[in-house]
């Protein structure tokens, strides 16, 4: 690199910058008491669920242990977990929301 009177040593570089931002699942785990009905309902209003893909992501929580709701960036996932847990305990229900990185 060859050093001119008007360069300050400040390398500049141009890059197309379009970055993906990191993205995090959104998972609800199975217990014993939660009501189907009421995960029904949390995947109908918080993440948009028609009442038949409700319906199968409960199913499937319940027969697998595990399952996915949705995947968001950190800031609406966080979210998400937050307003899941918050009215799962309004309702004194064990239902648990989580996040993981993708
Ligand atoms: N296992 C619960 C029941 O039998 C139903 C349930 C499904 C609970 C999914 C939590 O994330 C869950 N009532």
């Amino acid at each position: 690199r060859l050093d001119e009177d008007e360069d300050l040593g400040v390398t500049t570089k141009s890059k197309p910058k379009t970055k993906r931002p990191n993205m995090y699942r959104v998972l609800l785990l199975n217990d014993d008491f939660t009501p189907m009905e009421f995960v029904v309902h949390v995947l109908e209003a918080f993440f948009n669920k028609g009442r038949e893909d409700a319906t199968r992501i409960m199913l499937h929580v319940h027969h697998h242990g595990v399952g996915e709701c949705g995947v968001f960036t950190y800031e609406v996932a966080e979210t998400k977990v937050s307003q899941v847990m918050d009215f799962a305990h309004q309702h004194q229900h064990p239902l648990q929301c989580i996040m993981e990185k993708k």
